[in-house]
């Protein structure tokens, strides 16, 4: 079979090299809440705090980590790929564009990105979001020392506290992540690029999580071959044609060096 269309679907399993928890393993709690606790938007509702926290610490996370093979890898297929190639992935972390992927899209959204609900603007964001980092104003009386200022200084690097930098708003930014119950981002190009491919392959993901869970069908459905690369057979083991199961840090370089028709030293 000649393959001219590449898509590519990569979920947290592909960051877990680098340093990143992923969801559903033994590390998956966060301060023992599930992520379907703290990824909704009625959690946010209830518990923006709570929320902000999750985020935030995550964000900080993703300064000390950096992509791992499997990301390079994708990388330079992505360089040097002739023909339609498309990587989609759930995660929200950079490290697939800081390890130079060009055509690719955030599906649930990025850390690095804010959405304000108030002029419902995005853009991008560096350093904690919760509003209870924004330097409290002076009043009259009292004044914050210069300890407590570097302190609050400390908190927000570049100056970013909740402020939306479109409409000034303060403390309507929240993190531009898709949620469950919410839409993810661009499905409708997603779905013709699955629906046109010859190869879909699938990185580090569990199969828990819809619609992703359901693109091997699609591809399937249309023709494609399909393959997965996961440490575990997923949720969806057996709607794909092939399954190698180990690292991607390991598998993905065999796999890209394959599809360029190299050896595997890349
Ligand atoms: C390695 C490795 C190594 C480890 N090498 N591998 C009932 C039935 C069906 C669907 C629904 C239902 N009720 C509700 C729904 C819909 C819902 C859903 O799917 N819920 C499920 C819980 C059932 N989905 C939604 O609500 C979505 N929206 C939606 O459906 O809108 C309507 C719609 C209709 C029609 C078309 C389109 C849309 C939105 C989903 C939003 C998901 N958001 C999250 C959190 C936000 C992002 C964030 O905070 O980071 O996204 S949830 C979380 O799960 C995150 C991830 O992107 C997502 C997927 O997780 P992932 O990446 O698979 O991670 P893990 O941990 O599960 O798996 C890691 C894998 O890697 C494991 O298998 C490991 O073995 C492996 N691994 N180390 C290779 N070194």
């Amino acid at each position: 079979m000649t393959i001219r269309n590449i898509v590519i679907l990569t979920g947290a399993g592909i960051s877990a090299e680098s340093g990143l928890a992923t969801f559903r393993g033994p590390d998956g709690l966060w301060e023992g809440h599930r992520v379907e606790d703290v990824a909704t938007p009625e959690a946010f509702r209830h518990d923006p705090a709570l929320v902000h926290a999750f985020y935030d610490a995550r964000r900080e996370r993703l300064g000390t980590v950096e992509p791992n093979a499997a990301h390079a890898a994708l990388a330079l297929l992505d360089a040097e790929w002739p023909g339609e190639l498309l990587l989609v992935t759930q995660n929200v972390d950079d490290l697939h564009e800081r390890a130079g992927s060009k055509r690719l899209i955030h599906m649930h959204g990025e850390l690095t990105s804010g959405w304000c609900l108030a002029c419902d603007e995005r853009f991008s964001w560096e350093g904690p979001m919760a509003p209870q980092t924004v330097r409290p104003e002076p009043v009259e009386g009292l004044s914050l020392s210069s300890s407590e200022m570097q302190a609050f200084d400390k908190l927000r690097p570049n100056g970013s506290v909740n402020v939306c930098p479109s409409c000034r708003a303060i403390g309507h930014v929240r993190p531009d992540i898709v949620w469950f119950g919410e839409m993810p981002y661009e499905m409708e190009r997603i779905d013709d690029a699955i629906r046109g491919c010859d190869l879909f392959v699938s990185i580090g993901t569990s199969g828990a999580v819809y619609p992703a869970a359901g693109f091997v069908q699609i591809a399937r459905y249309c023709g494609a071959r399909t393959l997965e690369i996961n440490l575990e057979p997923s949720i969806g083991s057996t709607s794909f044609d092939e399954s190698r199961i180990g690292k991607a840090g390991e598998l993905v370089p065999v796999w890209v060096a394959e599809v360029l028709g190299r050896n595997a030293a890349i």
